[in-house]
């Protein structure tokens, strides 16, 4: 294969409703888009990074300036024998793993189309219906969140996870758990604890969760091994794991039963399929997180969600939930059931709008 033109785009689409974590509320999402042309197809990928340097550094900003000035120069006119090529070519790159993403799922993209099957299958997806679940951000009142709880589970989603932090925790699963005590239960910290809260992370085991999401700090996976040795409940590593090293040192160290893959995090495909085999040799299930992703982002992990150690719900959820409406045709819908049917078709199995696009366009270059 053998990139012809590359394009950057940042769109600004408002959420139909604010989303908050431990971090704050995101009201409007900033997203870069990369596409491009190769063999006459066109691939699309999303930098699946927050408007600010909080969930890891990277920002719009930060991976505009990595694509530009690094990874596209390095990709145009060169021949690639397969996506996966510039994972190794870019290794030396330090970190930067959406921006770096984003460029490799898009040639998965073509890939896919070139090979006339659909992205999931040609990662080695196995899987044609995916369970799905939500992320319930933190709301102004427990009663707004037991409104919200109430619509997802009776959309069907299979799993609801609630996010945490000090202040929002203990005494919101008392009233969830009192309304809705059999449903399948998580809860995300972003890490918002420490260990000095030993005593009141002990206190999440009353609520029979399926997981406590990334509770400390960002990078670390000793203090959550600690951590997992002292409570019952099943901890679930996010933002600590970048690549199948760390997935397999969490792992050794007891640091978590469950782990997270988000593709942006990870660094794409290459990376997500390596992270998904250290957990499955290992038999730790693994899940797709989300980062508010636009249409494009939410089809790229459908695919990866159905790799087969995605066993447990994803946070892949329905296009409305985020969007008047989506970038893609036809947008992301979940039978009541709570599951997404994986598309059939090659490529990504829905197709990019280009007016909606360009009208949510707010600056773009591109690169020939
Ligand atoms: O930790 O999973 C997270 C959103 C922004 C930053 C971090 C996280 C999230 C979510 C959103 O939980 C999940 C979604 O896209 O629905
Ligand atoms: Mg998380």
């Amino acid at each position: 294969m053998r990139v012809d033109r590359i394009e950057l785009r940042e769109i600004k689409m408002p959420l139909v409703r604010f989303f908050e974590t431990s971090f704050g509320r995101t009201t409007t999402r900033r997203i870069v888009l990369v596409r491009v042309d190769a063999e006459g197809l066109t691939g699309w990928g999303e930098v699946t990074c927050g408007e600010q340097p909080l969930y890891n550094y990277e920002t719009p900003e930060t991976a505009w300036h990595i694509l530009r000035d690094f990874l596209i120069p390095g990709t145009l006119h060169r021949e690639l024998t397969a996506p996966s090529e510039v994972a190794s070519r870019f290794a030396a790159i330090r970190g930067h793993n959406m921006a770096k993403a984003a460029l490799e799922n898009a040639l998965w993209d073509i890939e896919s189309q070139c090979a006339g099957q659909p992205l999931g299958k040609l990662i080695g997806g196995t899987l044609d219906e995916i369970p799905c679940g939500v992320s319930i951000g933190i709301q102004n009142s427990v009663e707004e969140l037991l409104d919200a709880v109430e619509r997802e589970v009776s959309a069907g989603y299979q799993r609801i996870k609630l996010k945490v932090k000090p202040g929002w925790d203990l005494q919101v699963l008392e009233r969830i758990r009192e309304r809705f005590p059999r449903i399948v239960l998580s809860v995300d910290a972003n890490s918002a604890y420490t260990l000095a809260d030993l005593e009141h992370l002990k206190e999440f085991d009353r609520f029979y969760l399926l997981m406590i999401e990334q509770p400390l700090h960002w990078n670390d996976i000793l203090d959550h091994a600690r951590l997992q040795r002292e409570i019952k409940t099943a901890l679930c590593l996010d933002e600590s794991i970048h690549n199948a090293g760390d997935a397999r040192k969490a792992i050794e160290a007891g640091a978590c039963k469950i782990i997270n893959i988000k593709l942006g995090r990870v660094g794409g495909f290459s990376s997500a399929r390596q992270v998904e085999e250290a957990c499955r040799s290992r038999n730790i299930p693994v899940w797709s997180g989300g980062m508010l992703e636009s249409g494009i982002g939410r089809a790229h992990n459908i695919a990866m969600s159905t790799l087969p150690g995605f066993t447990l719900p994803g946070d892949v959820s329905a296009s409305r939930r985020y969007w008047s409406e989506d970038i893609i045709d036809p947008e992301v819908t979940v039978s009541a059931k709570g599951t997404i049917r994986a598309p059939q078709t090659p490529g990504l199995g829905y197709a990019p709008n280009p007016d909606r696009i360009e009208h949510a366009t707010i600056r773009k270059e591109s690169f020939a």
